[in-house]
């Protein structure tokens, strides 16, 4: 996973339709009064854009995704944004075709310090109308950015301008207010983050930080469209729009204070979790938690529509799992539905379906791990529910899992996958070569059903075995 190539392919193209013709129909004072647009095209964790203008900061690492950078005019930021259909890569072997900006969904990154005058030029290249709301932003009412209520709605072709002043930190995001389900369903979002101007309290400087957004599609194995008309029946949980493999490692050096800001633009709550440390929620896109109010977790919940921001020192070197606690939300697309099949010995049946599909293959019946190995043939456009090769064999894991690798030769400011953790020698789990005796079990009557349980009394644990292997005349559980 995680190959980084170089991707700083920033191809320049005019924010005008089409490049030739306006800029020989437009005077060169109009067209210098938009910043130039920037797309991204790679699906790669670009490095962060180090501010070259205005106030300095400490810059985020999107994600499998970017910053956008800015022009300054007398004083203020001037970004563009392009709304336009873009095909994204949501891991090797599949590609979307969704709604994003600047050539990727989601959009970039716009990166800000608190104080800042922004001025945001966004151009509209949908097939349909569309607005930006930007999500937890101070702001005047009229560029809150919900078509019909606050403004008209952006029409394919046209460029509106939002400006406003950043006035307070934290971590935000931006999506249309328009068409909200099809659109979000298309992937149309992106992140914002202001930096304080000045040290803040309640902030505290990181040496990683990192941001991405909960997405989620509903796109069947071997198509390239999301079905917009799900309202919560998705199969792909993504970050940034990547899925397992997909998704980048987040790569730090041992003792870093690190930083992972996280949005929630699916219809549903993720429980995000870290393996190994504890972090602390030190903000919501409602600004900073006051110190006061924050407590150790390994879990936290993001619900819909909410940010937050958890700070960890990564003090504990090795390969550490961070995903979503739904487990299947770390699974990726299945083509039908699978009935648990654990417990039924299926091999005659299958025998007989062989010889009248020969492609069949009976799947579940000791668990579903063996759908990580599976050389059933997948459609083209998709990759297996539960896939990924670690050091030790298949991972089996999809949709919104990632490791975040601590290393103690990471370098300051060098974010590049240092490949597999080596464990120092007996720190890992090994096979047990000796003598196995009884173990202790749970009594009998906490196994077998509530109704009998009071006047059977006590049953030794080999009875009950014998009991829950009985073939039940229904389906195996
Ligand atoms: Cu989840």
């Amino acid at each position: 996973m995680s190959t980084r190539r170089d991707f700083f392919k920033l191809a320049g193209i005019t924010g005008i339709a089409g490049g030739a013709l306006a800029a020989s129909t437009v005077s060169k004072v109009a067209l210098a009064a938009l910043p130039e647009a920037v797309t991204q095209t790679s699906p790669d964790t670009m490095p962060p854009l180090q501010p070259k203008t205005g106030r300095p900061y400490n810059p985020v690492v999107t994600l499998n995704g970017w910053t956008l950078p800015w022009r300054m005019n007398n004083g203020v930021k001037e970004f563009h944004l392009v709304a336009e259909p873009v095909v994204r890569e949501m891991a090797p072997g599949m590609k979307a075709h969704l709604w994003g900006y600047n050539g990727q969904s989601p959009g970039p990154t716009i990166e800000v310090v608190e104080g800042d005058r922004v001025r945001i030029f966004v151009t509209n290249r949908l097939p349909e109308h569309t607005s930006v709301h930007w999500h937890g932003q101070r702001l005047p009412n009229g560029m809150d950015g919900v078509s019909g209520l606050t403004q008209p709605s952006i029409q394919p072709g046209k460029t509106f301008v939002y400006e406003f002043v950043a006035r307070r930190p934290g971590t935000f995001m931006y999506h249309p207010h328009a068409d909200e389900m099809t659109q979000m369903a298309m992937g149309m979002m992106g992140s914002w983050i202001t930096h304080p101007k000045n040290k803040h309290p309640q902030i505290d400087e990181v040496d990683r930080d990192f941001i991405f957004l909960l997405n989620a599609y509903d796109i069947e194995p071997g198509a390239y469209k999301p079905n917009i008309m799900t309202m919560t029946d998705f199969n792909l949980w993504s970050w940034n729009s990547r899925i397992f493999p997909g998704i980048d490692t987040l790569n730090v050096r041992k003792n870093d204070r690190v930083r992972i800001r996280i949005g929630n633009l699916t219809m549903t709550n993720h429980p995000i979790h870290i393996h190994g440390h504890e972090f602390t929620v030190t903000g919501t896109d409602g600004g900073p938690v006051p110190r006061t109010a924050r407590w150790p977790e390994v879990t936290t919940d993001i619900a819909v529509g909410q940010m937050r921001q958890v700070e960890f020192v990564a003090d504990e070197e090795g390969d550490w799992s961070f995903h979503c606690h739904k487990s299947h939300h770390t699974m990726n697309a299945m083509g039908h539905n699978v009935p648990s099949m654990i417990g039924v010995d299926h091999k005659d049946v299958a025998g007989k379906i062989n010889k009248l599909i020969p492609a069949y293959m009976t799947m579940g019946d000791k668990g579903m791990a063996d759908m990580g190995a599976m050389e059933m043939p997948l459609p083209d456009n998709t990759i297996p529910m539960m896939t990924g090769e670690g050091p030790f064999g298949g991972l089996e894991m999809g949709g919104m899992f990632s490791v975040v690798k601590v290393r103690k030769d990471q370098k300051p400011g060098d974010y590049k996958d240092p490949g597999w953790y080596k464990h120092p020698q007996g720190t890992v789990a090994y096979e047990y070569g000796g003598p196995v005796g009884e173990a202790p079990r749970q009594p009998a009557h906490a196994h077998a059903g509530m109704q009998h349980a009071a006047h059977r009394g006590a049953h030794t644990a080999s009875e009950v075995e014998v009991q829950v292997r009985k073939p039940q005349g229904h389906s195996g559980h």
